[in-house]
């Protein structure tokens, strides 16, 4: 791998880009052969694969390129760390901010990885070091001298850098954030009613992640209607309550308010809250429509509340504090998942770190009232059982969902699933057997759990894993279904089978026990050479399409793939050279109404 061409080392540096890496091999993979309807039985052999492959696709997956690497950081001298020049120290800096901080965190305390602090690496010197970091450890430590991925040179370089005193990045209050604040268009300047012909409840907020652009796409027609500039690689994309104001955050933190109302749908406020951060979300409850908007940040850890039209930050607080178990200090809990409560002026906050679910009353916010509820660690996506009352999130780290009450403010109950779940917002449907349930894919084993979730007529199901379904595969990220819908769609964009991370699985509801059907979505899209994972499912308004992103590298082609609900088969392909390395896809109607 030593040997690797420029080219070769270049894809493998846009994959890294995207918050993993495929092998080389991988990415080289001719495309997948014919375009075929097959059953995923065949694909559960890959047990084995996913075995041994999951704690490093893992362990990649979380060690995404941290926004703040060009940050100005203070940093003290450690004298009996081996020494590096400042331009040594620069470099370890920017690829610890690129594929460590993810999962040792910014301050190198340990988060989802081990501490990397002096305390811990001087003892254990350079040469122990540079072996765990060039061969990674089936804890799930990529191993990223052997792959290729760094140089030698670069594994001596981080052996080094990781026995200095870790830098710190600057903190971000009120002062920090007002400097970048900017009311593009003030509030009484913009329209009173809506300006445009477009059927803006059918409209897709689409992430066009290596762009730092976001693209609005008409669901009706499947045309591109504009595409708005954004921060740096756009995480999700909320809506106010009454679907007018569409908020996206970049990974830099950066909010972009963008007013659907508009002649033509542009940015009409924008802030930077922080310098890395992946969620944000708005005031639900009657009475608070459209009023208040809510940001999470992974540094600094901590949340904003914000005047909703504007942006303009009310109140900060801090998520630095004691883990769940073994209660022990955690000095930078990042905020994952945030969701609004239908049932109280509330937004549900989730520490990743600490394990713990913060229920922010923003009814006065001179005198907050929150609620901590312990779940488990590591907190990361969820969303809304179909009641909209309880709030299932993934403790991923734990093997876990936690459920949330969201009308008592209570934990309902923890409950057991596959290894780390990731579910993004879920799929809620009605199981012909157990009745309403809630499903969760899983990044480390092929399994999808069903959850019941109804304790008033179903009450011997409730928060119990009722049944258990066997995809294609680990690597899962999405799974989604629609309330007019009888699919389960379920991808693996980061199964490490070109196969299987260039198709999804899809269930059929009424007959589960029949296995998954595999559709070639990238097959599909007739796109030129790349990665092409196919990744999360997002249906369009009535619940008839549901659209798929098959994602290359940021110079090649990517597209989107429309598929027909009903029949299965393919209805558009929507490509564009504009949309470079689409990702996340945030239908206007279902996103505003948590319809999954
Ligand atoms: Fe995400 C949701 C964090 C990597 C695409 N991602 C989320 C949420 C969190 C999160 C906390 C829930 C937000 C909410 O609901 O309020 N994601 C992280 C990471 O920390 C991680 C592992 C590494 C990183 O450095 O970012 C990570 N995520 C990825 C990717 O590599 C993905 C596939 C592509 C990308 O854009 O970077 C990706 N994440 C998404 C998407 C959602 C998401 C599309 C929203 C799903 C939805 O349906 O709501």
């Amino acid at each position: 791998m030593k040997h690797r061409t420029l080219i070769q080392a270049l894809v493998a540096a846009s994959l890294i880009s995207f918050g993993f890496a495929a092998p080389a091999a991988e990415q080289q993979q001719p495309p997948a052969k014919k375009a075929q309807e097959a059953p995923a039985k065949k694909a559960i052999d890959r047990k084995a694969v996913d075995e041994k492959h999951a704690p490093a696709v893992e362990g990649r997956y979380q060690a995404g390129p941290q926004a703040m690497v060009k940050e100005e950081m203070h940093h003290n001298i450690n004298p009996k760390a081996p020494p590096m020049t400042k331009a040594e120290f620069d470099r370890g800096k920017q690829i610890y901010f690129e594929r460590c901080a993810g999962c040792h965190g910014v301050l190198r305390k340990g988060a989802t990885g081990k501490p990397l602090t002096p305390d811990v690496t001087l003892p254990r010197g350079s040469d122990y070091l540079k072996v765990f970091i060039g061969y990674g450890s089936p804890a799930g430590m990529p191993n990223w001298g052997s792959s290729g991925e760094l140089t030698e040179k670069e594994v001596d370089l981080m052996a080094r850098y990781i026995q200095q005193e870790p830098p710190s990045p600057p903190e971000y209050g009120i002062k920090e954030m007002e400097a970048t604040w900017k009311v593009v268009v003030p509030v009484d300047k913009r329209p009173t009613k809506k300006m445009n012909a477009l059927n803006i409840e059918n409209l897709f907020s689409v992430t066009l992640r290596d762009a730092g652009e976001i693209a609005l796409i008409d669901g009706d027609s499947k045309k591109i209607v504009s595409i708005v500039k954004t921060g740096y690689a756009v995480h999700i994309s909320r809506m106010s309550k009454s679907g007018r104001y569409l908020y996206v955050i970049g990974r830099d933190a950066k909010i972009n308010l963008i007013d659907l109302w508009m002649e033509k749908p542009d940015t009409v406020a924008e802030i930077k809250v922080g310098l890395e951060a992946r969620s944000v979300e708005t005031s639900k409850f009657k009475g608070y429509e459209d009023k208040l908007a809510i940001a999470g940040t992974y540094w600094p850890p901590q949340y904003v509340i914000m005047d909703g039209p504007t942006l303009k930050p009310l109140k900060i607080e801090s998520t630095r504090g004691l883990t769940v178990a073994p209660q022990e200090y955690h000095p930078e809990p990042r905020v994952a998942a945030i969701v609004a409560s239908h049932y109280n002026p509330e937004f549900v906050v989730t520490a990743k770190e600490t394990g713990k679910v913060i229920i922010v009353n923003y009814s006065d916010l001179n005198n907050l009232k929150t609620t901590t509820i312990d779940a488990a660690r590591f907190l990361h996506d969820g969303g809304f059982d179909r009641s909209g009352r309880y709030f299932m999130v993934a403790a991923n780290a734990s093997n876990k969902i936690a459920v949330i009450d969201t009308k008592d403010n209570k934990l309902a109950k923890l409950i057991d699933v596959g290894k780390t779940p990731h579910p993004g917002r879920g799929a809620n449907f009605n199981d012909p057997k157990f009745g309403p349930v809630w499903a969760t894919s899983h990044l480390g084993d092929e399994t999808i759990s069903l959850i019941g979730t109804d304790p008033e007529k179903n009450k011997a199901n409730a928060w119990k894993v009722v049944r258990t379904l066997k995809g294609q595969g680990g690597g899962s990220l999405f799974i989604k279904t629609h309330p007019k819908s009888n699919n389960l769609w379920i991808d693996t964009p980061l199964h490490p089978d070109p196969k299987v991370n260039q198709s999804i699985a899809v269930y059929d509801i009424k007959a589960l026990e029949k296995p998954a059907v595999v559709l070639p979505i990238a097959e599909w899209a007739k796109v030129g050479e790349g990665a092409r994972r196919v990744v999360q499912p997002e249906y369009n308004q009535a619940g008839d399409e549901v659209w798929f992103s098959v994602w290359s590298a940021k110079n090649q082609e990517s597209a989107i793939v429309v598929v027909d609900d009903k029949t299965r088969k393919l209805k558009a392909v929507i490509k564009d050279k504009r949309l470079i390395t689409p990702t996340g896809k945030f239908n206007v109607n279902n996103t505003t109404r948590d319809v999954y």
